[in-house]
This record gives C-alpha cells, sequence and structure tokens, in this order.
C-alpha cells in the first residue's frame, strides 16, 4: 500500500525493558524521534497476528498522551489490525482499561501512563501492555518485547491524518476501523453491579462527609460520574479532578508525602470524615479516616475481613494473596476464614494467573493497590467504594472499623523507607552488601530478636510453573517480624530502595503505638547492619509510609 511507510533507524535502542508495570523512561527520552514507534513495533511483533484482532489505547492524560495514541494507531494500521478502541480525549484509567479489554474482548491494551511519576516534559513517560485477560502482561511477554527491541532497526506506519477523539464516532483508516468511546461509561456501569450505590449514597447523606482528590490525574472523570453524579456529593469534595498534562506540577503517588494537602485536611484539621486519593492511572489508592490514616496493608486486611457487606462478594471469596513486602495482615484474616492465601512477587502481574484460574478473588500490594477479580489491575475507586460500603453497612467511622479490625485480628505494625533517585552505585552497593551477608545471617541478633532465615525471594507460580528469581530480599526474625529490601523498578532516575519493616502486635498488646516507634528498634539495627544512613548521606529516607 502506498501509504504505507517503513521506518529504519541506525541503532537500536538498547535500554527498552520494561520494569515492574510497563517502559518508564523521561518525557524527555520518548520524545527522541523513533524511541516510541520502535517500542510499539516490538509489542506488535510479539503478539502475533493481529487481523481480526481489536486492541485497547488510551493514556493517563499525561504531556504526550494524544500524540502517543495517534503514533499508536497509525503503526496498528500499517500492522492490519482491525479494530482500535479509544476513549475521548484519549482519557483512560488503568482498571478502566482492563475492564475495555475484557468486555471488547481485545487482543490486548496499550495504556499511556507512568502511573505515580510526575508528568509533563520534565517528568516521565510510559507504556504499559496489557495482554487478553487485562492484565499486565507476564514477564515470558515483557522479555520477549524487550528481546524483539533490541535488535529491531525498523518500523512501518501508515501515513494519514488520525482524527481527534473529541467526540465518540467511529473512524475507518484503511482497513483499520478506529472506534472513539466514552472511556468512564462501562468503568462506572461496573461499579454499579459490583456495590449498591444507593446505600453509600444514604450513608452520606447522614453527616458523613467526604473528600477526594484526583491529583489532576485520570480519576477525575471517573470520580465525577461517581460521587457528584451517583453518590450525590458536591463537587467541592472533589480535589484537583481535571486531569492536566503536567498534574499540575503535582507528584500524583497518593501518599502521606505527595498527597499531603489532602492528608493535612484529615489527619490534621480533622476535616471529614473520609478522604482518598488515587494515582496518576488511577490503580492506586490512599484511605484516610477522620485523625487516622489507613496503611495499604491494612485495608487489604480490612477488605477481605468484610467481603461479606458487599453485593459483587455476597456468595463469598475463594481466596486471597499478597506481594511479598506487603505485611501479612491479611495472612490473619485468611486464616480466621479458612481461605487460601498466596504471597507473590512484586507486581500485579503476578497475581493474574491466580485470578484467571479463580484461586483468589482478592488481592492487594503495600504499595496503595487493592484490587479483585473484576478486573485484573488494582483499582483505587474500586478500593475507595469498598470502604465506603463497609462504612455505610456498619454505620462506623474509619478509625472504630481498624480499631476492632485490630482487636480481632492484630495488628501488623509496618513501614516502608523509600530512598528515591539515589546514586544506582550507591543503591547497588547496598543491596549487594545485603545480599552477600545473607547466609550468615541465622542466629544472629537483630534488634530485640534474632535472625529466623534470610534470602533472596524467589516465586514459582502455581499455574504456569514459571520461576521469578530475585524478587526482594529478606529477614525473617524468629517473632515473625520481617525486614525486606528491593529495589524499585519504576523510577528513571538513579534508583529507589525501598526498606520495608512488619512486626506483629496479638490483639491484647499495644495497638496504638506510632509505627515508626514500635519498628525502631529494626529500623536501627538494619542502618547499624548495612550503613543507609552513611552511604545514601541521607538522614531520612524520601517517603515513609
Ligand atoms: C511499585 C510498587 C509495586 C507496584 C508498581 C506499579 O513498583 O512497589 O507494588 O505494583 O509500583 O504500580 P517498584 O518496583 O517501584 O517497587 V503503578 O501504580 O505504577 O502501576
Ligand atoms: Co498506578
Amino acid at each position: 500500500m502506498e501509504n504505507i511507510k517503513i521506518i529504519n533507524i541506525d541503532e537500536p535502542f538498547k535500554d527498552q525493558k520494561p520494569g515492574t508495570s510497563g517502559l518508564r523512561k523521561s518525557t524527555i527520552k520518548f520524545q527522541e524521534t523513533h524511541y516510541l514507534e520502535i517500542f510499539i513495533e516490538s509489542i506488535l511483533l510479539s503478539l502475533g497476528e493481529l487481523e481480526g484482532k481489536t486492541i485497547i489505547v488510551g493514556g493517563d492524560g499525561r504531556y504526550g498522551n494524544q500524540e502517543a495514541i495517534k503514533k499508536i494507531i497509525q503503526i496498528c494500521a500499517a500492522h492490519n489490525v482491525t479494530k482500535i478502541i479509544v476513549p475521548t480525549d484519549g482519557i483512560l484509567s488503568t482498571p478502566a482499561a482492563s475492564n475495555l479489554i475484557r468486555q471488547k474482548r481485545a487482543i490486548a491494551g496499550i495504556i499511556l501512563s507512568a502511573s505515580h511519576n510526575p508528568g509533563g516534559i520534565g517528568g516521565d513517560f510510559g507504556v504499559k501492555l496489557n495482554v487478553s485477560n487485562g492484565g499486565p502482561a507476564p514477564e515470558h511477554i515483557t522479555n520477549k518485547i524487550y528481546k524483539i527491541s533490541q535488535s529491531l532497526l525498523t518500523y512501518k506506519f501508515f501515513d494519514c491524518q488520525v482524527p481527534d477523539f473529541r467526540n465518540i464516532g467511529v473512524f475507518h483508516i484503511k482497513n483499520l476501523i478506529l472506534e472513539v468511546i466514552d472511556g468512564v461509561e462501562d468503568y462506572v456501569a461496573l461499579m454499579e453491579q459490583i456495590f449498591d450505590l444507593d446505600h453509600i449514597r444514604d450513608f452520606l447523606n447522614k453527616d458523613f462527609s467526604l473528600v477526594f482528590d484526583a491529583m489532576n490525574a485520570v480519576t477525575g472523570p471517573y470520580a465525577y460520574q461517581l460521587f457528584v453524579k451517583k453518590l450525590g456529593i458536591s463537587e467541592n469534595y472533589l480535589m484537583n479532578f481535571t486531569p492536566l498534562p503536567d498534574f499540575g506540577g503535582l507528584h500524583p503517588d497518593p501518599n502521606l508525602t505527595y498527597a499531603s494537602k489532602l492528608a493535612d485536611l484529615l489527619l490534621n484539621k480533622k476535616k471529614y470524615s473520609f478522604g482518598a486519593a488515587c494515582d496518576g492511572d488511577g490503580d492506586r489508592n490512599m484511605i484516610l479516616g477522620k485523625g487516622c490514616f489507613i496503611n495499604p496493608s491494612d485495608s487489604l486486611a480490612v477488605i477481605t475481613a468484610n467481603t461479606r457487606f458487599v453485593p459483587g462478594y455476597k456468595d463469598g471469596i475463594s481466596g486471597v494473596a499478597r506481594s511479598m513486602p506487603t505485611s501479612m495482615a491479611v495472612d490473619s484474616v485468611a486464616k480466621k476464614l479458612n481461605l487460601p492465601c498466596y504471597e507473590t512477587p512484586t507486581g500485579w502481574k503476578f497475581f493474574g494467573n491466580l485470578l484467571d484460574s479463580n484461586k483468589i478473588s482478592i488481592c492487594g500490594e503495600e504499595s496503595f493497590g487493592t484490587g479483585s477479580n473484576h478486573v485484573r489491575e488494582k483499582d483505587g475507586l474500586w478500593a475507595v467504594l469498598f470502604w465506603l460500603q463497609i462504612l455505610a453497612a456498619k454505620k462506623c467511622s474509619v478509625s472504630d472499623l481498624i480499631n476492632e479490625h485490630w482487636m480481632v485480628f492484630g495488628r501488623n505494625y509496618y513501614s516502608r523507607h523509600d530512598y528515591e533517585s539515589i546514586p544506582s552505585t550507591v543503591a547497588n552497593n547496598i543491596y549487594e552488601n545485603l545480599f552477600n551477608l545473607l547466609p550468615n545471617l541465622k542466629g544472629n541478633k537483630f534488634g530485640n530478636s534474632a535472625v529466623k532465615e534470610s534470602d533472596s525471594f524467589s516465586y514459582l507460580d502455581p499455574i504456569d510453573q514459571s520461576l521469578s528469581s530475585n524478587q526482594g530480599l529478606r529477614i525473617i526474625l524468629e517473632n515473625n517480624a520481617r525486614i525486606i529490601l528491593r529495589l524499585s523498578g519504576t523510577g528513571t532516575k538513579g534508583s529507589t530502595l525501598r526498606l520495608y519493616f512488619e512486626r506483629f502486635n496479638e490483639p491484647n498488646q499495644s495497638l496504638n503505638l506510632d509505627p515508626q516507634i514500635a519498628l525502631k528498634d529494626l529500623i536501627d539495627s538494619l542502618d547499624d547492619l548495612l550503613e543507609i544512613t552513611k552511604l545514601t548521606k541521607m538522614n531520612k529516607p524520601t517517603v515513609i509510609t
């Protein structure tokens, strides 16, 4: 065909290795000539036959979103993809994309997002590939894409005008059907199937105030439909609900550091009964009550303990899973409810097989991610609605709910310390130091206990038997306290070192300590062992959760 152009490049890009969740680089890097195109070409080559197939394309609205969608459409047209579905304005949250892939029986979804990383020309851009089950591409596929990209010197695209996606409609480009749809509708319909929104609406009308921060990112339009249109709250209680290319300068990572304004409203000013925020692409959530922060690991445990209050799960759940560094709070719930509980490596892609085979219904990560079998991604707004549904059923406050939970199941004091964007040599050094010490730690004193086990975590997938090694270094103590060290796979500058600390207190022990105090001996002992303060030249982590 005359309009199909074959573009040749001089040297392959050697750095297109997807991390924990997609390929993430600086916006500037992604603007480099042919950089995005080669990665997309690698993705399409990894997918096999494309004729007769549908692909979903959308993103979190960050700088470069629309241009990237247009390029992807041109490349897909050259590859004879039959149909592309794009949401209006190209705005699609990650959980909504996961839902659309499943609803429309698409072969894949290409999500343009660097998730919780800042956006704009000075920020980051990213590409996530989700496969036909709606979930993130598993490792054997991302490895294949990386391998293809490493020697790829050519890509093809169909040189044509691509319409704007401002309004819904159907367009034809060569043999390709381009369908522009409302990206919010199907997701909201799914939430209506799972939750009793009328019940939540009544509860919110009765002296229970809610505030939601969309952080100028993708959840704004979804939150507007759900909270304002369906639950009837005033839009004055939505913060930052217009998606902006640079997120208005915000770092759309819903934690106490980057969502500090919301945190201040709830924790210091105690202005609302309930506060929540989601990240750049809408898969993470932070839950706050009046004067009370819910650790995401506890959130997973509370959700698991209370599924009976949510219509979508009233017939029971099959099992649960958490990522390895996530606290074991959910394990206590699973034990009591007699549910299987799986431990996977960090990253949502590892939950896919367990969900598909119905071994689990609910899963989560300590990094503000919770979800279920309704899609194959973590889902920020779903988690917020889940909490509201439980609170509406129990007619209690967030702090009552969490305190009651601890009184039944005990409390896993938990904290994650992030040292963000430190020199890679320093981070690798600290990691290797611990790796080398692991074989000799057993029996050594550590904090107020002694080391029971220390290893580098490996995971054998129970469904496809694939083995994933080097998924984090663990020190497990005699009293079952855990210390974990990982290097982030989502950062783009230098390296980010993550330290995770956990200790369990029984219901009859103290349940209301500050986690930094409860975990102090573990934090100090790790610093003594690895000299983190000295080597990073930082007297405190960048982010403490
Ligand atoms: C982080 C989190 C991990 C999460 C991943 C993607 O990865 O720790 O739990 O799945 O981000 O989240 P890492 O490798 O930086 O620790 V998201 O919201 O980017 O899709
Ligand atoms: Co995200």
